[in-house]
């Protein structure tokens, strides 16, 4: 999110809790349990009748399309024949496979579509994803499939034959150090369910590499895995040409092949690495992994009793079966892949044991590749304390944290007295067939706290809230550049083609009304039908220039004002989590309202609807990505490059 003060998160929650919902639990995520949403009544408004009247008008539209349906489905010419619906147990709304007759036909049965997928199989599964309880697949969608061919990792490969993955290992690194990091084909076991998947050397998340603030190291990066790869270091403001990034800083790693990094680590924090290069297959199968980066104060951050890393992700599954990855493009591409097995640092369910009055500081890394939490301890207390790429001005209270794909925050938390605390995603689910939202509540662990207590107890020093004042020294020289006009607008839209026409009517209504952000996928068929063939995501500057083609340079030492404009009129509106690489930047205001606490940062999320100015810190020379870190909506084009000029005038630093 842009920033975790009470406003923006209470913005974010109570912008899409305005309805008053059926309380329909979607059966698609974890473990459930009708939750209670933090509520606020300050944004109970316009937007509430203008969710209300979208559902109506959504109802309406979606009587009509079950009407239109045979007529959408005769003009979409699907592939096979539609299948016939069955049920299946906890899965309402889910179609299966009709019985296949054709021996010659490539589809495998269910359990054993993994085992022997081939890369050139088509895309032919009916549609895999369980759609949320109550919500049809659209008719005029049954039969079809998206235009690409499937792809899972280890085609071909004996399973039995790999090695098992493990639980991530602290690797500690001192200035001048090397590491050796493979990317490998790992069998990994969620739910009792064996998959092929990928790890940095063998472990997921990958190693956590833990160096002082201002170490360089050496990774020789070896790329085992079956595709293209790369490693990019992301929010680490390093030399351009370890940036990782493909067909900018570097030729992609072939399957194979190797390459070696060498990367500085100037500013103390969490930070997270990952492949630059399909994301979403590479990193959704298990490819990053944490960098801790130590600062030499000792008491940089409170006390704490103990540190721990939440690493969220989310795995798309069908029973047994890993959903498909599309070979040539992404699918899922209008709202990228959401899971419906949540994963902290890997696996389905997260425990930890405390003492009485703990202080636990959680490094938090959102690796997800659409979806955005909204975490919270089980009512214990929590302060947040640092951000991306630094602490924040002050420490603050919250009820809960927001992340966006590829966000970091550091929080403290005191398990005040013994018991279970549940570590949940609290969120809004929607349901764009209904128009309707409805409260949903993951668990992702728990928090059991003994009842001795802890030693040394931090009480007094978890209640004081501590001022950074280095942080607001070093923003202060910034803030005459605050109020400047934007030196680069950016709006951001979508385009689409070829899409079914069955999505494209729907979607025309659909846009009656949106939410600031979307935490579930409440459009699931649609979305998977939908590849980066036909949806192109836009990042448009002042110029109507798009994406790779905006022309965009900065001096070296100056300090950029990017502002980002959410279009709600878009095909599909949807929240972005905006990244710019190797630089750091400032959420200095939305929709016109300064932040009150600020905090470096190297991605932002940008509601739908909002205006967000970002102050950049251009300090580092080179070519930059800036992207949306949904995996998808990259791969579909969503990015351009931000040139910092140096001193010699060339925007590369090498
Ligand atoms: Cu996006």
């Amino acid at each position: 999110m842009t920033h975790i003060d009470a406003d923006t998160r209470e913005l974010f929650l109570a912008e899409s809790m305005r309805t008053r919902t059926r309380h329909e639990r979607f059966p698609m995520t974890g473990t459930r349990a009708q939750g209670v949403v933090p509520s606020t009544e300050r944004f109970a408004s316009i937007r509430d009748i203008r969710v209300f009247a979208g559902g109506v008008v959504l109802r309406m539209a979606a009587g009509l399309l079950l009407a239109c349906s045979s007529l959408a489905s005769a003009q979409q010419k699907p592939k096979r024949p539609p299948t016939k619906p069955d049920s299946m147990g906890g899965m309402p709304g889910m179609r299966m496979p009709a019985a296949k007759s054709d021996s010659s036909k490539k589809t495998k049965s269910k359990a054993a579509a993994h085992d022997t997928m081939s890369m050139d199989m088509p895309h032919d599964m009916p549609m895999p994803v369980p759609m949320p309880k109550g919500m049809p697949m659209i008719p005029g969608l049954v039969g079809l499939t998206p235009p690409v061919t499937s792809f899972l990792p280890g085609s071909g490969v004996d399973p039995k034959r790999l090695p098992l993955a493990t639980t991530s290992r602290i690797t500690r690194l001192k200035n001048g150090d090397t590491l050796d990091l493979t990317a490998q084909l790992v069998r990994r076991t969620i739910k009792g369910h064996t998959f092929v998947m990928y790890a940095f050397n063998g472990q997921v998340p990958g190693p956590l590499i833990r160096v002082p603030q201002n170490a360089t190291i050496t990774v020789r990066f070896h790329n085992r895995i079956d595709l293209p790869s790369t490693v990019h270091w992301h929010g680490v403001r390093l030399d351009n040409r370890f940036d990782g990034v493909p067909g900018l800083t570097q030729d992609s790693v072939r399957a194979g092949g190797d390459f070696v990094y060498t990367v500085h680590f100037p500013d103390a924090g969490i930070y997270w690495y990952h492949p630059h290069v399909r994301e979403d297959i590479e990193q959704a199968m298990g490819l990053y992994g944490n960098v801790l980066v130590d600062s030499p104060e000792h008491d940089y951050y409170a006390p704490a009793n103990r540190e721990q890393m939440l690493v969220l992700d989310d795995l798309l599954i069908n029973a047994d079966t890993l959903i498909p990855f599309g070979k040539e493009a992404p699918d899922f591409a209008l709202m990228g892949r959401v899971g419906n097995v949540l994963t902290v640092n890997g696996e389905p369910r997260y425990t930890l044991r405390a003492k009485r009055g703990e202080v636990v500081r959680f490094f938090i890394t959102n690796v997800s590749s659409s979806r955005t939490y909204n975490l919270s301890f089980g009512g214990a207390p929590t302060k947040v304390v640092a951000g991306d790429v630094s602490r924040f001005e002050r420490e603050e209270r919250v009820p809960s944290v927001v992340l966006a794909p590829a966000e970091r925050y550091v929080v403290d938390v005191r398990f005040e007295s013994s018991g279970k605390y549940a570590v949940v995603n609290a969120i809004q689910a929607i349901n764009h067939y209904a128009g309707e939202f409805s409260p949903e509540v993951d668990t992702l662990g728990a928090v059991t706290v003994d009842a001795t207590p802890a030693a040394p107890d931090y009480a007094k020093q978890f209640a004081t809230l501590r001022s950074n004042d280095a942080v607001a020294r070093d923003i202060e020289r910034f803030r005459p550049f605050f109020d400047k006009p934007p030196d680069k607008t950016l709006t951001l839209t979508v385009a689409t083609n070829a899409l079914p026409l069955a999505t494209v009517q729907f979607m025309n209504v659909d846009t009656a009304y949106y939410a600031p952000v979307e935490w579930v996928d409440g459009m699931p068929d649609m979305n998977w039908l939908s590849t980066s063939k036909q949806v192109r995501w836009i990042l448009r500057d002042e110029h109507g220039k798009e994406n790779m083609d905006i022309d965009w340079h900065a001096q070296q030492g100056s300090v950029v004002k990017l502002r980002i404009f959410n279009d709600p009129k878009s095909f599909h509106p949807m929240q972005h989590p905006i990244h710019l690489h190797g630089q750091r930047m400032l959420v200095v205001s939305r929709d016109g309202v300064p932040t009150k606490n600020l905090v470096w940062k190297d991605t932002a999320i940008i509601p739908v609807g909002s205006t967000v100015d970002l102050l950049i810190d251009a300090s580092n020379p080179g070519d930059w990505m800036l992207h949306c870190h949904i995996a998808e909506h990259l791969g579909a084009g969503m990015m351009t490059v931000l040139h910092v000029d140096g001193a010699g005038g060339g925007g590369k630093s090498r």
